[in-house]
């Protein structure tokens, strides 16, 4: 395989571990934890890993550990750093016995279920350290949430002999985690699960898990993309630039970029929930912004909109909930419709509130609405091309503006969306020492018989040698939620705060930022260089550990 020039150099990288992991290690406990909320429900789904306490690694003595095999799943969406989750979990079971194996189940965890592994080499190990991708055994978005797929899993995990079981996932994919955790505890399987916390989305995160592993390199590719835009933009003095980015339904990503680059408009879909703004309420911010601009003949900007915004948007998550109910039932009827007549034939069949914010929409974002929706019945809102639904709508508020002599500038707009460029890309120095350090620590966690906790790596923004390593039961982080009409026990998702530092800091500055042409221009990662340059974490971590 051919490899780049940073690749080679990049390969002989060595992750910085904290102190205390760098030699042998004994356990300090901590005092016995409690779910986040619906205790008494949680206590009783999970009677054999409820309320364990914190863990906390400090330096210890040798000692010998019998040989163990160890299996390890990526699970969901790519997330820069995985494979240096897995190289750090692999160092650190072969540091505690040589003669331990690895095992990696293959496409996510639908190949725990079908018995597809391979066994994770040191050869196949160094060709992926401190790489992107997910590709050393690929991922995949199966829900293991059933008994049937826990027995199938059992029966591979004793023909291979392996002793523990490392999911590296999401919130979803942790709750999973921990149910199946508990389902072998109480089988006495004698195998024990590890979860390692994932995503770019940065929405799982709590007092003891700091950030999710990839958000750091995602935002720094979007945002070094953000700021190329940005100097295009302020060079052309011609376009305003409307950027969606990925995150899911938490605004995280779009924040920590609008931190970085300091554009001139940034939405965050919890203020607008919060708000109760409506639609029409975005579009005149956004309006309002660009002919304040345009007064100062600035007829340029950039905007950037979170992935899930319109789910956000009261009136929008009312109109969705009756249309997915509405199709889900009517879904022929819709179909055999002439496509001319469609819009008319939903509007008439919406309540009234709804068939109004139906009808105020543009053709193709109506169209959008009703007729890509997920094996749930639900709309896919992160295939609605929200950027272009408020541009043309900006377009058109400032077309009426223009008539009544309100507005003179020019606008034109162009469209991007920021998602799957950010997800592979090589981790940064933090996520490549954060996610070796978070596998390494998995290894210790094993080691040391534990099981239904989630390996977690904390004091982030001192260097990497005062970082703390330790596990948190992931009972801890749960409660009760409904999904699918049922009620379910579920990692907290953790939305961006209002009350929070990262938020109030830009809450602070987007006025003037809305107005001037502040822009910042972060640049590539950097990965050889100064510190300064080299290894600081997010504005997000800084500003909430400030
Ligand atoms: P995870 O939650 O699995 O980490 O996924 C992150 C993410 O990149 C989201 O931001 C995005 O909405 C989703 O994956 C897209 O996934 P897919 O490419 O599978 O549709």
């Amino acid at each position: 395989m051919t490899k780049s020039a940073l690749q080679i150099a990049r390969a002989a990288y060595q992750p910085k571990l904290p102190k205390a992991l760098r030699g042998a290690v004994k356990v300090q406990e901590g005092e016995p934890t409690h779910s986040v909320a619906d205790e008494e429900e949680i206590k009783k789904l999970f009677p054999n890993t409820y309320g364990m306490p914190l863990i906390r690694f400090v330096e210890g003595e040798n000692k010998e550990y019998a040989p163990m095999n160890v299996g390890v799943i990526l699970s969901g969406g790519q997330a820069p750093g995985g494979h240096n989750v897995i190289s750090g979990l692999f160092d650190g079971i072969k540091r505690l016995n040589p003669a331990n194996k690895l095992y990696g189940f293959l496409m996510g965890p639908g190949g725990l279920v079908d018995h597809k592994y391979m066994e994770l080499t040191a050869d196949i190990i160094d060709e992926y350290r401190n790489t992107g991708g997910f590709d050393i055994i690929g991922s995949g978005r199966t829900k293991l949430e059933k008994e049937d797929q826990f027995e199938k899993g059992y029966e591979i995990l004793k023909e291979l002999g392996i002793k523990a079981l490392v999911i590296i996932g999401g919130d979803d994919s942790n709750t999973n985690a921990c149910v199946l955790a508990e389902y072998y505890a109480a089988k006495n399987y004698g195998i024990q699960v590890i979860g390692c916390p994932k995503t770019i989305d940065g929405d799982l995160k709590n007092e003891m898990i700091e950030t999710s592993f990839g958000f750091d390199t995602a935002c720094k590719t979007y945002a070094e993309v953000i700021g190329n835009i940005e100097r295009d933009c302020n060079s052309a003095r011609k376009y305003w630039h409307f950027i969606k980015l990925m995150g899911r339904s938490a605004s995280h990503i779009a924040l920590e970029c609008a931190l970085q680059t300091q554009p001139n408009i940034c939405l965050i879909s919890e203020e607008v929930e919060a708000k109760n703004m409506s639609l029409d309420d975005i579009v005149t911010y956004i309006a309002d912004a660009v002919a304040a601009r345009a007064a100062a003949g600035n007829n340029f900007g950039t905007v950037l909109i979170p992935e899930g915004l319109i789910e956000f948007i009261p009136a929008m998550k009312k109109l969705i909930a009756e249309l997915n109910d509405f199709l889900a039932v009517h879904a022929d009827e819709y179909a055999a419709i002439e496509p001319n007549k469609q819009r008319e034939y939903i509007i008439s069949k919406l309540s009234a509130d709804n068939a109004a914010v139906y009808a105020s929409l543009p053709e193709g974002v109506a169209r959008q609405l009703t007729l890509d929706r997920d094996p749930h019945g639900n709309v896919q809102v992160s295939l609605i091309e929200t950027e272009k639904l408020l541009s043309e709508m900006v377009g058109k508020k400032l077309a009426a503006w223009k008539a009544e002599g309100k507005y003179v500038g020019k606008f034109s707009a162009q469209h991007h969306f920021f998602g799957y460029e950010g997800r592979c890309a090589a981790p940064s120095n933090f996520d490549a020492d954060y996610c070796y350090a978070l596998g390494y620590t998995a290894s210790e966690l094993i080691a040391n018989g534990k099981t239904g906790y989630m390996s977690s790596v904390r004091n982030l923004t001192a260097p990497a040698e005062e970082w703390i390593a330790g596990g948190v039961p992931i009972t801890m982080m749960m409660n009760m939620e409904r999904r699918h009409g049922e009620m379910k026990p579920v990692i907290q998702k953790a939305l961006v705060r209002l009350d929070g530092a990262p938020f109030k800091a830009f809450a602070a500055a987007r006025d003037t930022w809305a107005k001037e042409t502040a822009y910042v221009y972060p640049g590539p990662i950097q990965y050889f260089g100064p510190t300064e340059v080299c290894d600081e974490p997010t504005k997000t971590l800084q500003l909430e550990q400030a």
